[in-house]
């Protein structure tokens, strides 16, 4: 008999479809694990949208207050999918009611509550993660394991980029939903936080902590229209943002994320760049992962592009047959699993709040950088695995 984990989740947002597919589907193709999640209740503010959207996605119930949420005995772990700024106020009343927390990232729209939220997790000593998703991709993982396998020797540069194009218009407005992102009071920053986030997770569990970082950042369109009060007010974000680094094993980072990119959806690339091999991924082409080895015969040696499908290669066992690709979708699918697992052993989860804290270290001294046109230190301790 499998122990059941009940859910609350609160948003019911993008990401709230994204958790709430990963719950339906996980106990499916993960049926060794001891925990299966039950859809206990859906938080939004607007009452007919958290009905419909229990209805659609199978939770048994709704509530339009957080707090009654985070309070009630029947829910067991917290879900929180809202706009950035409202993490900070639910992760902690969750920890403090003894609830597990799982958080969409970034962890906070500021480096303070960020910090205040570790601090009250971890003297709770509830189970946690944050949903940096990509991590969790077969062809990411797969970087992972050739890395600390050693297969690409002392690493020299990692390069990364996650480039859209969606608020190239003027008339995109800020706030409200969806819009959120482009409002400072709800997202804290723009790319940094939203999109550069991502790829700092990856690069420092593939590559290790940054140590310092130089960033220059950029708001093109200076006005918007806010949904919520109807007027044009100030942009407070960074649409676009470059910044280069030291990572603590000497390589150097150079990142770049903008939402000015015309003729990209979704580019999240990077590259990696050692002593015997380099790797390259590309979501656009998520299930493979390209590599070169300088050890391979020089006559046939060069670029390699690995289809990640095969039963002995991460995750890839759970799904079809070799060859058979899957989506963005199955990392959540991937994040829930991990978490159900970590519960059995009482593991962590990575990235854990602490992870994810040491990121928004990395953001704020990106956005710090930015406006003092100075190197920064970071003050990253990484001690994930
Ligand atoms: C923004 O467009 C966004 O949806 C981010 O918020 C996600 O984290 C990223 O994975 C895709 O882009």
């Amino acid at each position: 008999m499998k122990k059941e984990l009940k859910i609350g989740l609160i948003g019911c947002g993008f990401m709230g479809r994204t958790h709430s597919n990963a719950y339906n589907r996980v106990s499916h193709f993960f049926p060794e694990l001891a925990y299966k999640p039950v859809l206990q209740r859906v938080c939004a503010r607007d009452g007919n949208k958290a009905k419909a959207f229990a209805e659609q996605w199978g939770y048994a119930s709704f509530e339009t207050d957080w707090k009654a949420l985070v309070a009630s005995p029947d829910i067991d772990a917290v879900d929180i999918c809202t706009p950035n700024n409202a993490h900070a106020d639910i992760a902690i009343a969750a920890a403090r009611a003894g609830k597990m927390v799982l958080c969409e990232k970034p962890l906070s729209s500021t480096i303070d509550a960020a910090e205040a939220m570790t601090h009250e997790i971890e003297k709770a000593g509830v189970a946690n993660t944050v949903w940096y998703n990509y991590r969790r991709l077969p062809a990411v993982t797969l970087a992972k394991q050739l890395i600390d396998e050693g297969k690409l020797g002392r690493i020299f540069h990692y390069r990364a980029n996650f480039l859209q194009d969606w608020t190239i218009s003027p008339d995109v407005p800020q706030g409200g939903a969806g819009t959120w992102r482009l409002d400072v009071d709800a997202a804290g920053s723009g790319v940094t936080g939203d999109l550069l986030a991502h790829c700092i997770d990856t690069a420092m569990w593939l590559n290790g902590g940054i140590k310092d970082v130089s960033a220059v950042t950029e708001t093109f369109i200076k006005e918007r229209v806010h949904q919520v009060s109807g007027k044009k007010q100030e942009v407070g974000i960074d649409d676009a943002c470059i910044f280069h680094c030291h990572f603590e094993n000497g390589s150097l980072g150079l990142f770049e994320s903008t939402r000015y990119a015309r003729g990209h959806k979704a580019l999240y690339t990077f590259e990696i760049n050692g002593e015997h091999a380099s790797i390259r991924w590309d979501l656009h082409d998520l299930n493979r992962l390209e590599y070169f080895d300088h050890r391979d015969p020089s006559v046939v040696r060069g670029w390699r592009s690995i289809l990640v499908t095969d039963g002995d290669q991460p995750y890839m066992n759970k799904w079809w047959v070799p060859g058979l690709i899957i989506g963005y979708e199955h990392s959540f699918v991937h994040q829930a699993a991990d978490f159900l697992k970590s519960l059995e052993d009482r593991s962590s989860c990575a990235p854990t709040f602490r992870d994810a804290l040491e990121t928004q270290k990395v953001c704020q001294s990106v956005i710090d950088s930015a406006k003092d046109k100075s190197w920064k230190n970071t003050g990253v301790v990484w001690n994930s695995k």
